[in-house]
């Protein structure tokens, strides 16, 4: 695998692949970034992102991780002053997870984006900017029915982010996309160059494999889960021994979640994944990569239960750092 490979390794999509190929040519020094509204708690969503963040600190990436306090109050997250006091957790829990804090430069929104320059080339987008357009970006990042002003502003400040932090590959999952091709579209008018993006897949709703996981609606696994919890969401996941299930009735596109999760959460951390089966039914089973663990579900090989068993007990290894860290937080 090249330096290419390794950097869109489990991405949904780039854009664009000559723009991420010659970041690869020359990944040293380079700045890679995703931003988050701060929440109390880290859940799957924000690890896929940060497992690229890790993956690409070792390809030799700068990275930063924007808490965008100002976009969490934009979107309704609550008073500045509880945002402000979530963020601080949420940093300890990335650190606990696994971004090297020597190596990872956290940045509060409101840092810098109150400044008279930034509100001005704020403004500046505005008038470039149609209302429908950014009320489109928003839609898969905000919920509600009613698209706000604030919701109108916020993906042109998020826009904005990509300049004033100076990074060269912006990532976020593909509901950010939007955000970002307005991005690309937009940034021209102000000067800047368009950026370049890199979209992780979204992990699918766990129990009936639809839609995405989500901590509104639904079951999602989040840092604060027991490793009692996880083996229990886990356990009750939808997963049929393919990864590629038919539609429901309705017509609706299913996943199969407990493979993506071994896919994009499990894979790109642990090197080996060992799934534990009594002698009596064949022993132990040792996976190098993720296709081998798929070809053994679909064959046949590998019980859904005894993949649900190992994906339980992996994840809980990937979060018992932070779950301990919010106890503490918590104490
Ligand atoms: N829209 C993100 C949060 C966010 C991301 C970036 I990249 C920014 O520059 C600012 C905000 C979310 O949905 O969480």
């Amino acid at each position: 695998m090249d330096a290419y490979d390794r950097i869109t390794r489990n991405a949904a999509e780039v854009v664009t692949d000559e723009e991420v190929r010659a970041l690869a040519d020359s990944p040293d020094g380079k700045r890679a970034y995703v931003g988050y509204e701060p929440s109390g708690v880290l859940h799957v969503g924000h690890m896929l992102t940060a497992n690229k963040l890790i993956e690409l600190q070792d390809e030799g990436f700068e990275v930063v991780v924007l808490l965008a306090d100002v976009h969490a109050y934009l979107n309704g997250k609550g008073t500045f002053a509880e945002i402000r006091e979530t963020a601080t957790r949420m940093q300890e829990q990335f650190v606990a997870y696994g971004l090297d804090p020597d190596r990872t430069e956290f940045v509060l929104g409101s840092e810098y984006q109150l400044d008279e320059e930034y509100v001005l080339d704020l403004h500046a987008l505005e008038l470039e900017t149609s209302l429908s357009r950014a009320e489109r970006a928003m839609s898969e990042i905000a919920g509600g029915d009613t698209a706000t002003v604030a919701h109108a502003v916020y993906p042109l400040m998020q826009a904005l982010d990509i300049v004033y932090l100076d990074v060269d590959l912006a990532i976020g999952g593909m509901e950010q996309r939007k955000v970002h091709m307005l991005a690309r579209d937009t940034l021209p008018s102000i000067d800047a160059a368009s950026p370049t993006c890199l979209h992780t897949p979204l992990i699918a709703d766990l129990t009936t494999g639809v839609g995405k996981m989500s901590t509104s609606s639904g079951v999602s696994i989040s840092m604060e889960d027991s490793a009692a919890d996880i083996e229990a969401k886990v356990e009750k996941a939808y997963c049929p021994p393919t990864a590629d299930p038919d539609p429901t009735d309705d017509g609706e596109e299913r996943e199969n979640p407990v493979l993506q999760l071994f896919e994009y959460h499990v894979f790109p951390r642990f090197s080996e994944v060992v799934v534990e089966r009594p002698d009596q039914y064949g022993g132990d089973l040792t996976y190098g990569s993720y296709d081998d663990l798929e070809a053994d579900l679909e064959s046949g090989e590998l019980h859904p239960a005894d993949a649900k068993g190992a994906l339980a007990t992996y994840l809980d290894d990937l979060i018992a750092p932070g779950r301990e860290r919010i106890e503490s937080q918590r104490a």
